[in-house]
C-alpha cells in the first residue's frame, strides 16, 4: 500500500438510534466498551467531543484529572485522540448559537468552554481542535446580523489560535441542520476565513462527504481544492442519499461512484490526514449488529482504495490525451465492478 491510512470515529457513533421522532432503540453502550472496539474493529483512533472526554463546566481540576484517566484508557488499547470538538449545541446556553448569539454572556461562555476544550486537548495529546459551527447561523434572516456573525467565528477562532500557540484548528462546515442557514456554509467559506486568521498555517477544514453533498458539491471537488491549499487535515466520510437532513449513511452504500471520486482524489494527492468515519447506524440496526456500519465503511474504503490502485494510469494518460473520456468512464466503472 502507499498510503498507511489510519482510521478513526467518534464513540458517538456507536449509539442508541433515537432520533428526533422516537426514543432509543439500543441500549447505552458504557463508554470503556465503546473503547474497547476500535481495535477490534480495525480502527486506531478516537476523535472526542470535549464532553465525551469528561462533562462540560466541571472545575479544572476535575477536568484535569478526568482527562489524565481517559488518556490512560487510550494508552492501554494502543489508541490516539484524532481532535476534541467542543461541543456547543447542547447546552442551554447556546440556543441562540455559541459564538454568534446575540447574548454576550453566552458568547463568553462558548469561548470559555472552547478554551477549556483546547487544555483538554493538551492532555489527551492532540493538537487539532475541530469546530463543527453547529449554531452558528439563523432561522430567520432578521434574528441576528450575518455580517456581525461572520466577525464573532473569525474572533473565536483567533481567539483560539492566541490561547494555544501549538493548536490547529479545523472547520468542518455544514449548510443546514440543526439552524435552517448556517454561517460559513461550505468549506470555500472556511478556507476563505482561514487566510483572515492570525496564523493561517494552523487554520484548516475537515470535510465530512454528506455536507459537501448536502450544499450541492460532489465532496471530492471541495476535498481537492482544500487538498490544493494544502488545508485538508481530516476528513469525515459517510454517504447521503439526496437533499434532505444529514443522514450520516455508511460510506459508498449510496452512491458508489461518489465513494470512488473521494478515494482516487486522497490518493492520488498523497493525503496525509486521518480517515475519519461520521456514519449513524440505520435506527432499526439490532444491537449485535450495531457497529457493522463502521466496520461495513471500512471495509468498503480499503476496496475502493485496491481499485483506484488498480487503474493503470497508462490508460487514464491515453483516454485524456485522446479526450476519449466516455472510454474513460466505462473504464473507471468496468474496474469498480470488477470487470
Ligand atoms: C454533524 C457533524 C458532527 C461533527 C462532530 C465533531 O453534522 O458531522 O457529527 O462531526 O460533532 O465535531
Ligand atoms: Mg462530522
Amino acid at each position: 500500500m502507499a498510503a498507511q491510512y489510519k482510521f478513526t470515529f467518534g464513540p458517538w457513533n456507536i449509539s442508541t438510534g433515537s432520533d428526533p421522532f422516537g426514543p432509543p432503540v439500543r441500549a447505552e453502550v458504557p463508554f470503556a466498551s465503546k473503547i474497547a472496539e476500535y481495535k477490534r474493529l480495525g480502527f486506531d483512533g478516537v476523535q472526542f467531543h470535549d464532553d465525551d472526554v469528561v462533562p462540560a463546566d466541571l472545575s479544572w481540576a476535575e477536568t484535569e484529572k478526568g482527562a489524565k484517566a481517559v488518556k490512560k484508557v487510550l494508552d492501554d488499547e494502543g489508541l490516539f485522540c484524532e481532535f476534541i470538538a467542543p461541543r456547543l449545541w447542547e447546552d442551554h446556553r447556546t440556543i441562540d448559537g455559541a459564538y454568534t448569539s446575540n447574548d454576550p454572556a453566552e458568547r463568553k461562555y462558548a469561548l470559555d468552554r472552547s478554551k477549556k476544550a483546547v487544555d483538554i486537548a493538551h492532555i489527551m495529546g492532540t493538537k487539532d481542535i475541530v469546530l463543527w459551527l453547529a449554531r452558528e447561523g439563523t432561522y430567520i434572516r432578521e434574528a441576528k446580523c450575518p455580517v456581525t456573525a461572520s466577525q464573532r467565528v473569525l474572533d473565536a477562532v483567533n481567539t483560539l489560535l492566541d490561547h494555544d500557540k501549538t493548536i490547529r484548528i479545523l472547520g468542518e462546515m455544514k449548510p443546514n441542520e440543526p439552524t435552517d442557514s448556517a454561517y460559513f456554509p461550505t468549506v470555500g467559506h472556511f478556507l476563505a476565513l482561514c487566510y483572515r486568521t492570525m496564523d493561517p498555517a494552523r487554520t484548516g477544514v475537515l470535510i465530512e462527504s454528506a455536507h459537501s453533498i448536502l450544499a450541492g458539491i460532489d465532496p471530492s471537488e471541495d476535498m481537492a481544492n482544500a487538498l490544493w491549499h494544502n488545508k485538508l487535515w481530516s476528513v469525515h466520510l459517510n454517504d447521503q442519499n439526496g437533499l434532505k437532513y444529514d443522514q450520516d449513511k455508511t460510506f459508498g452504500s449510496v452512491d458508489l461512484r461518489r465513494a470512488f471520486n473521494q478515494v482516487w482524489v486522497l490518493e492520488r494527492a498523497n493525503y496525509q490526514g486521518c480517515i475519519g468515519l461520521d456514519i449513524k447506524a440505520m435506527r432499526s440496526t439490532k444491537s449485535e449488529h450495531q457497529t457493522a456500519h463502521l466496520s461495513n465503511s471500512l471495509l468498503l474504503f480499503k476496496r475502493l482504495v485496491e481499485v483506484a490502485r488498480s487503474v493503470d494510469t497508462a490508460k487514464v494518460e491515453a483516454f485524456r490525451t485522446s479526450r476519449n473520456y466516455e472510454g474513460l468512464e466505462l473504464y473507471i466503472i468496468n474496474r469498480l465492478m470488477g470487470i
